[in-house]
């Protein structure tokens, strides 16, 4: 039996020093759609989400709120469990970098930077953003009239000055820029690869991978007054996912990454550190770093400071998770910023989900239950519409999958609802309600085509909205076996006189609460 290619899928790892935000919930959201995707389509899956628990931030989050930082962030990690199931997320392994495999896999990778001569002991002074965690060179910095400095990302810096273990970063500007030329889709969309690619133009400075006033933090081999920089720490979680270093584990195989779906904040690390980290222990790299957007409350990015973060819990409650997963992959073009508000929201569920899906679907299973005894209806003589639109709905995994390839999510699902569209026009124009009296035959023709192409898009959309999409498997008695993507097209080609169960609303239409206050 051949062997399904594997795809190991990531997303970063969330901070606890506070609940997730919305922005979280879009990423873990993208990421398990993607998976669902894939293992749809075949492959031996890996997806990997979980939370970045080490670091100043989070200790000093954790002392203002009068616990000691495990305890603190035992707290937050469960929330984001939490997220995860809330959103229907399917994960593979929630990764904290707490958990006690995550420390000999860190110390491994340190070693072996350290053996291949690539860590040295000196002393850092600079500036520091304890909310980025990231050193910043004073031209990365402006000083603000109030006498303030701000790092690359606008949040404040303070000047650090302690001995440090610096890694050799500068050594592997050649190799950097060498590695986005061989493979010029390693970052992803293209404007964070010409980012990235300018600023290691620019030339690379040793990084500072190691400090010393605080000690929440995995220590240093063989000098624990030293807790390794976070970001060491963090990016590391990917290798400790596949069980690193050990070959026999059951996940080793998964490495490298196929795909670290990360946010535009955060390309710098992933795109440029971790691969000179990498290459530095000499492991392979991962093959591909997608940054996507950042979703924005009408226009305007979240934050604490801002006040304006939306509870991703609140969110699904209100909507319904897989309208929300809908929402947030459909109206955001995957690698751009996009905007959330009420009314688009609304507006998303409503017309593509409960109009032009809910109600085909509604409308065609109604009629099999009143005039076809409730039964898959014969499929007659096809006309030239009927084909054309049978090869619309099995010829969208193609597009589908291409669309993939550049994890284009939105346009996966405009591709697919192209395909609703046309079943809506071609359900209008065939007017099976009329045909009862005149031409059973052929209602029962348009009848079972309809629902044929109903059950392609029920498949093709379970990796965006799981539930409801199986719900919708179920209204045509497709068996859970014959709900991959293998069973597109005609391989899966429902039978008639298959008993169906009775007709119900898949996709409710949102309906203002009584008081007039939007969710
Ligand atoms: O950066 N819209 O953690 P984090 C979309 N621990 N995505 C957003 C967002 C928004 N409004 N706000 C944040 C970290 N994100 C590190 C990662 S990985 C080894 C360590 C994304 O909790 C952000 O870009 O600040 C990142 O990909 C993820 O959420 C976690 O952000």
């Amino acid at each position: 039996m051949a062997t399904a290619p594997k795809f190991y899928l990531t997303t970063a790892i969330h901070y606890t020093n506070g609940p997730p935000h919305i922005g979280h919930a879009y990423e873990m959201v993208a990421a398990d759609a993607i998976a669902r995707f894939k293992r749809l389509d075949g492959y031996d899956v890996f997806a990997m989400t979980g939370t970045d628990e080490h670091g100043q931030k989070v200790a000093r989050t954790a002392a203002q709120n009068g616990l000691s930082p495990k305890e603190f962030v035992d707290k937050i990690a469960g929330r984001f469990q939490e997220m995860e199931q809330a959103l229907g997320c399917s994960f593979d392994r929630f990764i904290r970098t707490t958990d006690p495999d995550h420390l000999p896999s860190t110390h491994e990778l340190w070693r072996r930077m350290e053996a291949n001569g690539d860590i040295y002991l000196a002393k850092y002074s600079g500036w520091y953003s304890v909310r980025d965690e990231a050193f910043y060179g004073e031209e990365e910095t402006t000083l603000q009239p109030d006498g303030t400095r701000l790092g690359g990302q606008g949040t404040p810096v303070e000047w650090v000055e302690e001995e440090s273990y610096f890694f050799r970063l500068a050594k592997y500007q050649d190799a950097l820029l060498k590695l986005y030329e061989d493979v010029p889709d390693f970052i992803s969309p293209e404007t964070r690869r010409n980012e990235i690619v300018s600023f290691v133009k620019g030339g690379l400075e040793d990084l500072s991978i190691s400090r010393t006033t605080f000690d929440w933090g995995l220590p240093v081999p063989g000098d624990p007054k030293h807790v390794m920089y976070v970001w060491v720490d963090a990016l590391n979680n990917y290798l400790t996912g596949t069980g690193f270093p050990d070959p026999a584990s059951p996940r080793a195989h998964y490495w490298p990454a196929d795909v670290h779906i990360i946010g535009k904040d955060i390309v710098r690390f992933h795109a440029v550190y971790w691969p000179a980290f990498l290459m530095s222990a000499g492991l392979p790299l991962p093959r591909r770093v997608f940054g996507h957007g950042f979703l924005l409350n009408k226009g305007t990015k979240m934050s604490k400071s801002l006040g304006n973060v939306v509870d991703p819990f609140d969110l699904a409650a209100s909507y319904g998770v897989d309208q929300l997963r809908y929402f947030f992959l459909r109206e955001v073009s995957f690698g751009q910023d996009g905007n959330y508000s009420h009314d688009a929201i609304v507006g998303r569920i409503n017309a593509d989900l409960a109009n032009d899906l809910g109600n085909l679907a509604q409308r065609s299973l109604s009629m099999i239950a009143k005039n076809c005894e409730g039964r898959v209806p014969p499929c007659g003589a096809l006309t030239e519409a009927d084909e054309a639109m049978l090869a619309l709905a099995d010829g969208a995994l193609e597009k589908a999958r291409a669309a993939m390839q550049d994890f284009a999510l939105h346009t996966v699902l405009a591709e697919i609802w192209a395909v609703v569209a046309e079943a809506n026009r071609y359900f209008a124009g065939n007017e099976p309600w009329r045909l009862t009296k005149t031409d059973p035959a052929r209602r029962d023709t348009v009848l079972s085509i309809t629902i044929e192409v109903i059950r392609q898009v029920a498949i093709l959309v379970q990796p965006v909205m799981p539930a409801a999409a199986g719900k919708l498997l179920d209204l045509l008695a497709v068996a859970p076996e014959a709900r991959s993507f293998a069973s597109l097209g005609k391989a899966g080609r429902l039978a008639s006189g298959t008993t169906l169960p009775a007709p119900s609303a898949v996709f409710p239409r949102y309906v203002e609460p009584e008081d007039g206050q939007a969710a």
